[in-house]
Parts: C-alpha cells; structure tokens; sequence
C-alpha cells in the first residue's frame, strides 16, 4: 500500500507569496527576467530552503540549480521534479514557479516524516525557460539535453546587447558542473495549464501525455526612412505597413489550420519609432505552434510564402529566418500512469491533455522519461500579471506530484 504522505498546503503558500517579492509588481505579478537581479534572489532564496532540509545544491555551467536528497540506493540515477523561477515581463505568481516550490514542498515533506527513498531525489530550477530575454525559450534545458551547445546559449544577446554568459557570470550563477552531465532517472514537471480547459470541465489535475510542436522565427522588414510630411504615399518604403500586412498574414495561418494550431506575433520593434518618421525597419517575431509537425510545415509554408507576395508590392526587402525548432514530444506512459494513481490516491479529479505551452519537461523527455501534471489557472490565464492558481489547486498539484515521485520510486525498491 503507498504510503500516505501529506504535504503541508499552507507552507507552499507561504513560499510562494514570500518569494513572489523578487520582481513583485504593483499589479500583483512577477516581473523576474532571467538572470537579472531579481532571479538572483530567487536563486539565493531557493538554495537556503533547500539546504536548511539537508540537501545539497549543485549548479551547472548554464546556472542550472539541483538540490539532492539521498535515497537508500544512490547509485541509481535521481527521481527528479522541478520547473523554472524566471518569469516573463510581466508574468504571474505562478508560472514555473509552482513547479520549483510545489517540488520544493514534496522535498520538505520527506524530510519532515524521515522518509527514505530508494532513489536519490533531486529538485531542479532551470534556467531561463522562458525565452523572453534570451530567445529561444528552454534554453539551459535544451542545453543539457544537447539541442543546442553551451556556447550557442552563452552567445544569446537581449535586446540590450548583453550576452547570456556575462549575466550568469554577474549574478554569480555561472557553476562548475558541466551542463548535460548530470544523468536523470526520471523527471516530474508540475505546472499549471495557463489554458482555460480544466477550470471549464471543473477538473482538477490535468494528466499530461506530451507538448504540442513550437516554431519560433524572426523577420527584419527594410524600407526607407522618410519625411512623413514631403513624402507622397505612392513614393513611401513603409515597414511598418509591410509588417502589419504580414501580422495580418499570421493571424490568418492561425485561424485557417485551427482548432489545434496556434500563430502570434508577440514582439515588434519599429526603427526610427518616430511619429514624424516614416519608418524604415521593423524587427518582429513569429511564433506557430500545433500537435502535429506535419501541420506546422504547411504553417511555415503559408508563411514564407506570405512575405514576398506582402513586401515586394510595396518596395521592401526583407530576412526571415528560423531560430528555433521542437517537435511535438510524448510522455513516458509509465509516468502517466504514476500521476494517475497519484490523482486517484489523493482523490482528485483528472483529464489527459497535451500542453498548448512548452516547458522544459519537453526536452528533458529527450533524454529521461518524462511527464507533466497540470492544475488549473483561473480563467486559463497565464503569461498576464492576473495569473491565478487558487491555495487548493497548488495543494493539489504539490500532492499530486508527490504521490507520483513516490510511486515511482517504489518501482525501483
Ligand atoms: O513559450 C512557452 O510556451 C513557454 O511559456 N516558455
Ligand atoms: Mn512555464
Ligand atoms: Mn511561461
């Protein structure tokens, strides 16, 4: 019989409102960059907590943080659980950081009731998930499982020009252990949806059985900078209206191979940006997701297909080209089925579903088996500073994942 382990709901609360001042913002959310100051906090924050259980805290050369609690047998690889601390610009309590602190909860449960696992257990923040700062998303997890190499990583510039090494370096984060050599025996990700279905069919854990495909590209459109009062609009360069035809363009991608796909342009930059200037470049980036890698090609082809037709008309050049790349992922089934008798242990009501977000579990697949559990976001809303998980979804979502580490591990004793 599993043993009945019980997590302590109210101080999973008190962890995440307490360290949801690193980058608090007046709005009620998060606004904690990766590698910033703000996730050196968080960092500082999260390797006391988990050194006052006894675990020790190792960092890579990505800033990849694990904290280890021995099992009875430790030279089988470790159950691992854990998400991400950074946030987007103006992201929510939530996000990745229920992973990390819902994992962080199961961690101080074991040490409370002295239980002894078979495999060593290991919590782990990853860095920059999001990809916000530093494009593409996932990137110290894609790192570690080999998508891309370290110093691709360490070469990633903001939009300010610093590089992803120097930061890790200036928050003091950049560690010892070579990225990717760390082996895993398994890995949980909690999380919530940041989609409105468990909350709309009033479930309560969402049983995860892979990651939808993501594309990300970036576009430079050139026109020609000029006098918006002396220039005839039949002589104009205009960038912007190119890109605005293109956003147009996306959209319309999106709503053609929906339900199942998804086409965003989330950021735009305009040079000169001047209300007297006609402008002469735009930068923008384009983002199309969907279960299937075959429909994703049909996507990027409408879309590549789409410039020309766009920008010739109106006498602008432009690049285009794909900086990330990963396909749809499966879970493992022997996973699945851990957070299912994990949900049904804790009598919690449950749906399978495939993330429409991506996460770093969806890499880490490539090289353990894997699995998400999801717990509702009111609304569906994430990514927004109003992201709100309630006390008893994250208590949940916290049990859940502890049940299934747990009846995992058993399988190893
Ligand atoms: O882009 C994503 O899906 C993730 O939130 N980084
Ligand atoms: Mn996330
Ligand atoms: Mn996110």
């Amino acid at each position: 019989m599993q043993p009945n382990l019980q997590i302590n709901p109210q101080r999973l609360w008190d962890s995440l409102m307490d360290t949801a001042r690193f980058g608090g913002t007046e709005k009620g959310g998060i606004r904690r960059l990766t590698l910033s100051d703000e996730d050196r906090q968080v960092r500082d924050w999260f390797r006391k907590a988990c050194e006052a259980i006894g675990c020790t805290v190792s960092i890579d050369d990505c800033g990849n943080m694990f904290a280890r609690r021995p099992g009875r047998n430790n030279d089988l690889p470790p159950i691992a659980m854990g998400s991400h601390l950074d946030t987007q610009p103006t992201g929510g309590k939530f996000d990745g950081v229920l992973g990390v602190l819902g994992a962080l909860e199961a961690m101080r449960t074991l040490h409370d009731l002295g239980y002894e696992t078979n495999a060593p257990i290991e919590i782990i923040n990853w860095t920059n998930e999001e990809g916000s700062r530093f494009a593409p998303a996932m990137l110290a997890s894609g790192v570690f499982v080999g998508a891309f190499s370290r110093d691709f990583a360490y070469s990633r510039e903001d939009r300010d020009g610093k590089a992803f090494e120097a930061e890790l370096e200036r928050i003091g984060y950049r560690g010892a252990e070579p990225v990717g050599q760390r082996k895993l025996g398994a890995f949980f990700e909690l999380h919530i949806e940041q989609g409105p279905i468990l909350e709309d069919e009033a479930k309560m854990i969402g049983v995860v059985t892979g990651v939808q495909g993501v594309r990300w590209y970036e576009v430079t459109v050139t026109g020609q900078d000029a006098h918006t009062g002396a220039t005839p609009m039949r002589l104009r360069k205009n960038a912007l209206v190119g890109a605005a035809r293109m956003i147009e363009k996306i959209d319309a991608i999106g709503h053609h191979f929906a339900p199942d796909a998804v086409a965003t342009v989330g950021l735009v930059e305009v040079k000169p940006n001047s209300r007297n200037v006609v402008p002469g470049e735009v930068f923008f980036t384009i983002d199309l997701r969907h279960p299937d890698d075959a429909i994703l090609d049909k996507m990027e082809a409408a879309m590549r297909a789409a410039l020309p037709e766009v920008m010739n008309p109106l006498k602008l050049t432009f690049e285009e080209k794909r900086i990330w790349s990963n396909p749809a992922v499966r879970f493992a089934p022997e996973l699945i089925e851990c957070v299912r008798e994990g949900a049904r242990q804790a009598g919690y009501s449950m749906r399978e579903m495939v993330s429409g977000a991506g996460h770093d579990a969806a890499y880490i697949a490539r090289v353990a088996p894997t699995t998400m559990i999801f717990v509702p976001c009111a609304g569906g809303l994430s990514h927004n500073e109003a992201e709100s998980t309630s006390f008893d979804e994250c208590a949940a979502g916290a049990q859940v994942l502890l049940n299934a580490v747990i009846a995992h591990d058993r399988t190893l004793g």
